[in-house]
């Protein structure tokens, strides 16, 4: 009894962090789960996470990233220079190999929002154009998680709020 009632709980769990793993295809490139944090009121800049996944046998690379809800929107890669974490543009955009995927994520590559127009809220979805070489360019939403959320996109991470 006592069992049943567990797997059907841990069913439940399993069942809303795969509802959260929203996807979209353009052209050859799955863009999968777009997220990003809320900010504390009067944060001027949010980081956005998301993953690419390139089923072509040719390159693509992301080359820009706009939305309304900041001033400037940025391609970042987030790396430890002498012990220092540093943060570089990159305005070149961030290559996407064939046949392969580059995670956006946490302490590396991210869509870096400068000058926000308004604090991000959790729940609610920041719409943003991504610009890709090849695929064309499309709109998705960045899912905004909690301050202290490290990685919604992970199966093993479980969403208990
Ligand atoms: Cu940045």
């Amino acid at each position: 009894m006592f069992k049943r009632i567990l797997v059907a709980a841990l069913l439940t769990l399993a069942g809303s962090g795969l509802a959260l793993a929203h996807e979209y295809k353009l052209g050859n490139l799955d863009i999968v789960h777009p997220w990003t944090r809320a900010t504390p009121a009067g944060a001027k800049t949010g980081g956005g996470y998301l993953i690419v996944i390139n089923k072509a046998a040719t390159a693509d690379r992301l080359v820009s990233a706009a939305s309304d809800v900041a001033g400037k929107v940025e391609l970042h890669q987030m790396a430890v220079k002498d012990g220092v974490m540093t943060m570089q543009p990159l305005p070149d955009g961030v290559a996407i190999p064939a046949n392969g995927k580059v995670e956006f994520k946490p302490g590396g590559y991210h869509v870096m929002f400068i000058d926000l127009k308004a604090p991000f809220k959790k729940g609610n979805k920041v719409k943003v154009h991504l610009t890709f070489e090849k695929a064309g360019a499309t709109d998705v939403d960045f899912e905004v998680a909690g301050v202290g959320e490290t990685a919604p996109a992970d199966p093993d991470h479980m969403h208990m709020n």
